[in-house]
């Protein structure tokens, strides 16, 4: 039964805290105030191959989202929701061509930056030291080295990745970020304009709550 970690609500997200798509779920409501309970579910938990939770997201994945009947599943589109339910200007702004430019890196972070920093993740984090290859771990920073450029290039002219202020972009390229920056034993680039970024970032109390924690 549900494991609640937060004041129990309407809202429910089901996954475990050491998701970096939970993460991303947990930090979003917390900027926004917004009451939720979560539910341990994935890998040691379980739950999510049960017939009853593939009810609710038939990938099996974490998160899912509930909200009274309302059932959401896909980590960014959860963000999405959140954000626009609960009438937040600068995380979620409405002017299209600011919108769009958040929406593209919501976009980006999962077809491009979640594929290069998942094997070295899994390769630094989930895998015994014992049965590290670490060579192909170098090979794999410097793979996702290609794509933090490319944020520490948009960030060099500006605060916060896109729009008027720290949006959704920040907290989802920010909960990827914690783990380029939190892996050991690869060399990674100099990128001065991504760590300034990631300091103000990492200091929000709701990134320390969610996002900071040693990884597992
Ligand atoms: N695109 C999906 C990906 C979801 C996903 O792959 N979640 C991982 C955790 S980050 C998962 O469910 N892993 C299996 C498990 O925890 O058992 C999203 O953004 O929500």
């Amino acid at each position: 039964m549900p494991n609640p970690t937060s004041k129990s609500t309407s809202l429910q997200i089901w996954g475990r805290a050491n998701s970096v798509n939970v993460q991303k779920v947990l930090w979003c409501c917390r900027e926004l105030g917004v009451p939720f309970q979560r539910i341990d579910a994935g890998m040691q938990f379980g739950r999510n191959t049960e017939a009853d939770y593939l009810a609710m997201n038939p990938n099996g994945r974490v998160p899912t989202l509930v909200d009274g009947d309302f059932v959401l599943w896909e980590s960014n589109a959860i963000l999405r929701y959140i954000a626009l339910s609960h009438g937040a200007t600068t995380l979620y702004p409405a002017k299209p061509k600011i919108r769009a430019g958040i929406e593209r890196w919501l976009d980006w972070t999962l077809s491009t930056l979640q594929p290069v920093e998942r094997p070295l993740f899994w390769g630094l984090v989930r895998t015994p030291v014992a049965e590290r290859d670490m060579a192909a771990m170098q090979q794999a920073a410097d793979t996702a080295a290609v794509q933090w450029r490319i944020i520490d290039h948009q960030l060099a002219t500006r605060e916060y990745i896109e729009g008027e202020g720290f949006s959704l972009a920040d907290i989802a390229i920010g909960a990827y970020a914690r783990r380029w920056f939190g892996v050991e034993g690869v060399t990674r680039p100099a990128l001065p304009h991504l760590e300034q970024w990631f300091a103000l970032i990492s200091i929000r109390p709701a990134f320390q709550e969610f996002v900071a924690p040693p990884m597992s």
